[in-house]
């Protein structure tokens, strides 16, 4: 890919023509296209959750693996879904599946066209419908990132929520499925009737040994209709672990600017993405593109690069979201460049979230200081409402499992209560006008009310809140909770300046 140190943004006008298939030979020499004719893909791959994730990661890999194969690779183009909204089929369609992405670091900027999107489907409106198309006998892998709050678990538990309403919606045999779960198990019925080879089922998203829990999970939904099908999926469909890495901000308006002045055509959904990408998969049987030639890794336990991915990049994420909104920042960039909060995020680290990872001390600091190095990219304005939203479903994982075992052999677990504490203080009342945020949570309106039932005490909203076993599991020791409600204390006070100070000076 060519650099590009300055970018000329152009505001695309009404008539600058739309990036497509057939005008894809005008676009800029500067900017890197497909080794491929688009036009000529067939789809071997289904995806669930069309979002800018997907877009900036798998889509990337895949696009390189294929362009790498030849006419060998044509077979891997992407059927991708958005499970709800319209908004990016309304986008990619007239666009024949097109986008740009514009990698960007400081301020250099490296554009790529991806066309490996061979189709755009809206779940919801679909002809076919997802388990139609999974049953398609040319679809071998069904891939997913549907973000964690997608996959309808009990946060505490990992296990299929029953009472969600995606899953409440989704057992009634006739109706059109809703949720990621409830999608697979009709599509893998649908293959089990026909006789078929099953297709292998492939988590992307940031959820703990993804494959095993969301088999668990269709294992779980299955076995509430039919056992004989459970038992089929259990002995047949295959779902490998993964581990995926990129940080993929949602795309602004100044992104269409940049892309336009880039291309010299018009393109409604470019993606920006930091240079950085990872994607470990376990290894699977059956036929797929050769990711491994695309950068991608294939190793035979996923749990280690899992887990420190989850706990050291998720979790300090949510610390600097949670944190840095309450100290005034609106991005993570802009938090992590926070003298003091930068240092709690770097021994957030190196002294809590570290617990459990076979990392020697030099690996552990080698790849924390590439990890505020990629937090601190300028160029990548990811906002800290963003990150912070689903907080009652990411805390579990990210936060609180590190945080038990912790406790358990005495080490520090002070960062991560301020964290949790930065992230009850979200929900007090005139919050979201107080920090200027937006906030996004499936338990919203619960966790208000909890916070104005008892906003004045805050030994008592510390006691009340992590009670909450569904999004904090078993009870935590007083001492613990005692620890937060005095931090609330303070925060209610505006003493974030405070608080970040006392937790530093330990
Ligand atoms: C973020 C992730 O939104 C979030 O919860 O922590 O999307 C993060 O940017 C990616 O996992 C980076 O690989």
């Amino acid at each position: 890919m060519k650099d590009i140190r300055t970018i000329t943004s152009a505001k695309p006008s009404a008539n600058m023509e739309r990036l497509n298939r057939r005008n894809l030979d005008r676009v800029s020499s500067t900017v890197k296209r497909p080794e491929f004719d688009p036009e000529a893909l067939r789809c071997g791959i289904l995806h669930l959750g069309c979002g800018a994730f997907h877009r900036g990661h798998q889509a990337v890999v895949t696009q390189h693996a294929i362009e790498l194969e030849g006419s060998e690779g044509l077979r891997w183009g992407i059927a991708s879904a958005s499970m709800h909204r319209p908004t990016t089929p309304e986008l990619l369609r007239p666009q024949n599946g097109l986008y740009t992405v514009m990698e960007r670091d400081g301020d250099t900027v490296r554009a790529e066209v991806i066309g490996s999107l061979a189709e755009i489907i809206h779940a919801p409106s679909d002809r076919l419908g997802l388990p139609a198309r999974m049953a398609d006998p040319a679809i071998r892998l069904v891939t997913m990132t549907v973000t964690a709050n997608g996959y309808t678990l009990e946060p505490s538990s990992d296990r299929l929520n029953v009472d969600h309403p995606h899953v409440v919606h989704d057992l009634e045999p006739s109706r059109r499925p809703k949720s990621a779960v409830g999608n697979i198990v009709r599509g893998l019925g649908l293959v089990r009737k026909r006789g078929g080879v099953p297709p292998v089922i492939i988590s992307c998203d940031n959820v703990s040994s993804n494959g095993v829990t969301l088999r668990q999970a269709v294992i779980d939904f299955a076995a509430l209709e039919d056992d004989r099908l459970a038992a089929w999926i259990g002995e047949h469909v295959q779902f490998p672990c993964t581990m995926v890495d990129r940080i993929v901000p949602v795309t602004r308006p100044l992104d269409l600017a940049d892309a336009a002045g880039m291309l010299g055509l018009s393109d409604q959904a470019p993606i920006s993405a930091e240079p950085f990408l990872a994607w470990v998969i376990e290894h699977f049987e059956g036929e797929r593109p050769r990711w491994e030639r695309a950068g991608a890794r294939f190793v035979n336990k996923v749990e280690p690069f899992e887990l420190a991915k989850l706990r050291l990049l998720n979790g300090t994420h949510m610390l600097l979201a949670y944190v840095g909104a309450v100290a005034g920042h609106a991005t993570i960039a802009e938090a992590s460049r926070d003298a003091r909060l930068g240092e709690l995020a770097r021994r957030f680290m190196v002294n809590e979230q570290s617990i459990g990872l076979e990392l020697s001390s030099e690996e552990l600091a080698g790849d924390v200081g590439r990890l505020m190095a990629r937090l601190r990219n300028p160029a990548i304005r990811h906002e800290v409402s963003r990150i912070g939203r689903n907080g009652s479903i990411k805390l579990a994982t990210r936060i609180m499992t590190p945080l038990w075992e912790n406790l358990q052999v005495g080490r520090p677990v002070d960062i991560a209560l301020l964290a949790i504490a930065c992230w009850i203080s979200w929900m007090a009342p005139g919050a979201e006008q107080r920090y200027a945020i937006k906030i996004q949570d499936p338990h919203l309106a619960r966790l208000q009310a909890l916070y104005l039932s008892c906003q004045n005490q805050p030994a008592l909203l510390a006691r009340r809140f992590t009670a909450q076993e569904d999004i904090f599991g078993k009870a935590l020791p007083e001492s613990v909770v005692d620890r937060i409600g005095g931090m609330l204390g303070q925060l209610q006070a505006g003493e974030i300046q405070a608080v970040m100070a006392d937790v530093l000076n330990g």
